[in-house]
């Protein structure tokens, strides 16, 4: 499988230390009105990637979303999909995730296999990442649907070498999730934990919502920080996010 754009361009920001915000539209949530607001604030404000996706999609309006934000921005689409069904080539890639925290084989394999003819027939830039959830205070609906224990929140090691082995296995991205909604966010000592045990690109997200989150996600190591809840919940959260991440690239960028 050949390596992709968009995975060149992450492996390039990670390596000037430069990091991204990303944005998780979910369209179990997200009406038109309220996803046009979001868009016109992501023209205004850097914002690098949209995932789209979620744990349940519980109605059909995942198409019409990515359609609806593919005619408005050029920002790169993501699918963040749940199983196999989520698939979309209207979006530039997918975050083929194997959920390497559980021990559910139909999550670490079992839905790749039913969606591998397909994502070979579509135009998405396949990006294999090591999903680990974590545990963040309440049973979320990404362990509770994917039947799997999170990695304990207090257990830095467990998730440094859970990432390890998903890097050895040829994972190209870590995600560590404390999902959707999370209590509180993955603590920095397993993101730095992490950041030590691989050299991927790394992915931190889940009840990013205060400035203060973020930047700590960001300085323990997150490559990249997905904000969804608090900026459905107020959308001009979005620009404080951004501007974070880019107090943080222009420290990098004078660094270097
Ligand atoms: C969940 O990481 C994402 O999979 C985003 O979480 O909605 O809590 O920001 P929030």
């Amino acid at each position: 499988m050949r390596l992709t754009s968009l995975y060149d361009a992450l492996s390039k920001r990670r390596i000037h230390g430069q990091k991204s915000l990303a944005v998780l539209l979910d369209p179990d949530n997200l009406d038109e009105v309220s996803c046009r607001q979001l868009l016109e604030l992501s023209e205004q404000h850097t914002v690098e990637y949209f995932f789209v996706g979620g744990s349940l999609v519980m109605n059909s309006r995942q198409a019409a979303l990515i359609r609806f934000i593919k005619s408005r921005s050029s920002i790169p689409v993501l699918l963040f999909p749940s199983h196999s069904l989520h698939l979309d080539d209207q979006a530039d890639g997918i975050l083929l995730l194997s959920l390497i925290s559980g021990r559910n084989p139909d999550f670490l394999i079992g839905q790749h296999v039913i969606a591998a003819p397909l994502l070979r027939q579509s135009n998405l830039q396949i990006l294999p990442t090591g999903y680990m959830l974590v545990d963040t205070g309440r049973q979320t609906t990404a362990s509770y649907i994917s039947g799997t224990t999170p990695l304990p929140h207090d257990k830095p090691g467990i998730a440094a070498c859970t990432a390890m082995a998903g890097e050895q296995l040829g994972l190209r991205l870590m995600y560590l999730d404390g999902g959707s909604g999370a209590l509180y966010p993955v603590a920095p000592a397993m993101i730095r934990a992490v950041r030590q045990a691989v050299d991927v690109p790394l992915i931190v997200g889940g009840g990013i919502n205060t400035t203060e989150k973020a930047q700590a996600a960001l300085a323990a190591g997150a490559d990249v920080i997905v904000v969804g809840n608090q900026i459905e919940k107020s959308p001009e959260f979005l620009a404080e996010m951004s501007k974070i991440v880019r107090s943080f690239n222009s420290v990098a960028t004078k660094t270097v």
